[in-house]
């Protein structure tokens, strides 16, 4: 590894004269790298193997890392798109953040979510290289930060590069900025807290760069965007372009009116989510008390924006939706859109209902802006890391050239009809399911039932993920058994994993839901050796890998418009598991790909759900013309299930038939879909175990070539960043 990375390198500067790309993202969910580093260097197997013979069992390592420095799929996918831009020998660099504590350690005490410190250091971090010499001081208001990089190699077959984290040093205060990664928080201090992670972030990051363009350039910044592309993941690296501005007018004299033009060339915004209490609007209060510099550029921009706007004779209605200041606040979504050369949503419907709903005036008048990069996962980690058995039968039939251009696995569906190797297929995954059930015995001390159906839901907790309606879902399926009336039911297994944030209340409640319903089934003799749930602690990426080799099914079943795009979809996919979900963010494409037929989809759809807005949706009048949905969802309030007394039940009912005052009652459609979804459920269950069910399995995984970040990076190489 140092072969590549000697300690006392100084960092390697891209060539004078070819572009690269910044990824700025407050968030890299790494996960753990060992495995994945012998992989990429072809020498896992030897290692594994020389580590037998004295006895190790390479699973020893688990422990000595697990950089979880996100929240979910933002966060994993900045951490897919490096492995995919070493692989394919891409200059694009990552700029984070060096958390002390990543992603809390998630505990189970009675069924509720406890949270723990993240300690990922506690063995070390053997593969950060401390950067003291590139070292910046990073000014507040209140006070100076030193910003002190971290290299961390991603190895490529051809390529390593540095993903550069930033850690804050100099004072006890200072390094508050880069202790805690931060879930949606919602105490002032932690907002401010956010606020500062944020800037610190873009200054250090366009700091670097500027000085890195000056020294090999000089003081002409007119072949900036010719040189580099500096891409915002989300919103929360937008104070980047105002520092970009305040260093360009405030440190070279640039004209305000050019500097402006000149990061229009430069930045580019990525939007991951529609949902409105993610899009991040900061009270201009905090940003004038805490960056007054960075206040007076941002209000700068606005007005040039709002005179631009008027010049150009834009209706009074589309300017007020478009402006960066939205009364006492500064939006950073609009500051993203009108300061980025290009705008990218994350699957297709996501990128329409960015250009129809979220940022329809601006798509109106700056329409080629506007493009899709549907998301992608590395099928290095996602595949040949942690299924090994299917990427042998691949081998076999095809050859191993897919392993370097993975679209040739495509050729597979030729066998799509071939007795021996869908046995193949199914013997894989039958491994892959007795290989994720001793990892599961080995964690949780739970024995899965065996010969049975695995679904899998992983994924952040989130209302709008529907978690809770799975649990009615199975609630329905539970009642019925308990009353004979399912003869031939073949035994299945619900496996969850998911944190909720700290502070988000009904997330917590839905996992307590949850694992009572658990304990009852298990404590239910006449169920138990038919039906399981298993709510797995402390999902994070080291189990997804089990999961995801080792499922039949996977759920995706959040309210159509509300998943941007989901990448745990794709994961599933590409080894082997039919979606069982809604057409929302990349399902449709995955269906798309993998045949409708193949997949088992239900639903309303987005047109629907608008139309439901429009016309009137009565959840109540739905429950009470459904008497099975009406006996699981009663469950909430009937006595059956206990949340010790902390209200939480209550308010999920509440949700679902009162409402509050932020929604109406059933916000994200379940009593819509409920019924359509127990029914996929029991077609599943009909057809799994013939012939015709594999076949849509093994028709799913070698249809996902498509869903490789490789594709998704070149897009951006050639889409965005013209590199
Ligand atoms: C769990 C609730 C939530 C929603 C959005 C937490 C955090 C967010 C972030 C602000 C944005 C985010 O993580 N969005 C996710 O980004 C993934 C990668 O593009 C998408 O696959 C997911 O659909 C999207 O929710």
């Amino acid at each position: 590894m140092w072969a590549f990375f000697p300690r006392n390198s100084v960092s390697i500067p891209p060539a004078a004269d070819k572009k690269s790309a910044y990824y700025l993202s407050i968030e890299f969910l790494i996960g753990r790298m060992f495995y994945n580093n012998l992989m990429e260097l072809g020498v896992l197997e030897d290692v594994r193997g020389l580590l037998a013979e004295k006895g190790v069992d390479i699973s020893a390592f688990e422990e000595i890392e697990d950089a979880a420095l996100g929240n979910g799929g933002l966060g994993r996918l900045a951490a897919c798109y490096m492995d995919s831009a070493a692989a394919c020998d891409l200059p694009v660099y990552g700029r984070g953040i060096r958390y002390r504590y990543g992603l809390f350690k998630q505990k189970f005490e009675d069924g509720f979510q406890e949270e723990l410190p993240d300690d990922w250091q506690s063995f070390g971090d053997p593969w950060s290289i401390r950067r003291e010499s590139e070292s910046r001081r990073i000014r507040f208001a209140d006070g100076e930060v030193l910003s002190v990089p971290y290299d961390m190699p991603i190895i490529g077959k051809n390529r390593v590069n540095a993903l550069r984290l930033y850690q804050a040093e100099g004072s006890e205060s200072a390094a508050k900025i880069s202790e805690y990664l931060y879930p949606a928080d919602d105490t002032e201090e932690g907002k401010l807290l956010r606020l500062r992670q944020e800037y610190f972030l873009s200054a250090s990051a366009v700091g670097e760069l500027v000085e890195g363009y000056v020294k090999r350039h000089g003081k002409d910044f007119s072949r900036f965007g010719e040189l580099c592309a500096i891409q915002l993941n989300d919103t929360h690296p937008v104070l980047a372009v105002a520092e970009f501005l305040r260093i360009l007018t405030e440190e070279y004299f640039v004209p305000f009116g050019r500097a402006v033009g000149i990061a229009q060339s430069v930045f580019h915004y990525t939007n991951h989510t529609i949902l409105p209490e993610a899009l991040e609007c900061w009270p201009k209060k905090y940003i004038e008390k805490l960056l007054p510099d960075i206040y007076d550029i941002l209000l700068r921009l606005a007005a040039k924006q709002y005179r631009d706007m008027k010049k150009g004779g834009v209706p009074k209605e589309d300017c007020a939706a478009m402006r960066i200041v939205q009364g006492k606040n500064i939006s950073m979504a609009n500051t993203a859109v009108y300061m980025a050369g290009k705008v990218n949503g994350v699957a297709a419907i996501h990128t329409e209902i960015l250009k129809n709903s979220l940022f329809a005036p601006a798509y109106r008048y700056t329409p080629e802006k506007f493009v899709n990069v549907t998301n992608g996962v590395t099928q290095r980690r996602w595949l040949m890391l942690c299924d090994p058995e299917l990427c042998r039968l691949y081998d076999k039939y095809i050859g191993e050239g897919w392993r370097d251009n993975f679209s040739e696995i495509g050729k597979m569906r030729a066998f799509a009809a071939d007795a021996e190797v869908l046995g193949g297929f199914a013997a894989v995954k039958g491994e892959n399911k007795r290989r994720l059930a001793a990892y599961i015995r080995g964690r949780e001390g739970i024995e899965l039932l065996p010969n049975a159906i695995v679904y899998a839901q992983v994924k952040r907790l989130h209302e709008y993920k529907r978690q809770l309606m799975t649990a009615f879902a199975i609630l329905e399926i539970y009642f019925r058994l308990k009353r004979g009336e399912l003869p031939d039911f073949r035994p299945s297994v619900f496996l969850f994993g998911a944190k909720s944030a700290p502070s988000y209340f009904r997330a917590k409640g839905i996992i307590k839901f949850i694992n009572e319903i658990a304990k009852k089934i298990d404590g239910d003799p006449d169920v138990r050796d038919k039906l399981q749930i298993v709510f797995v602690c402390n999902y994070d990426v080291s189990y997804a890998e089990k999961i995801v080799a080792g499922s039949d099914v996977s759920l995706q079943v959040s309210t159509a418009g509300l998943e941007a795009s989901g990448t745990g979809n794709m994961k599933f996919m590409m080894n082997g598991a039919v979606t069982c979900g809604t057409m929302d963010g990349a399902n449709i494409e995955i269906v798309e790909r993998a045949g409708r037929e193949n997949n088992y989809i239900f639903g309303a759809e987005v047109e629907e759900i608008a139309r439901l807005k429009e016309e009137g949706y009565d959840p109540n009048a739905r429950l009470a013309a459904d008497g099975e949905m009406r006996r699981a969802v009663q469950t909430l309030t009937d006595g059956t299930f206990g949340d010790g007394g902390r209200g939480y039940f209550k308010d999920l009912y509440d949700s679902l038939t009162v409402g509050a005052s932020w929604h109406k009652p059933d916000h994200y459609f379940i009593m819509r879909d409920l019924p359509e979804y127990v029914d996929r459920l029991l077609e599943i269950n009909a057809e799994y175990g013939a012939q015709s069910f594999v076949r849509k399995q093994f028709i799913n995984a070698v249809s996902a070539a498509y869903f490789s970040s490789d594709r998704s990076v070149r897009e951006y190489a050639e889409k965005i960043w013209n590199l």
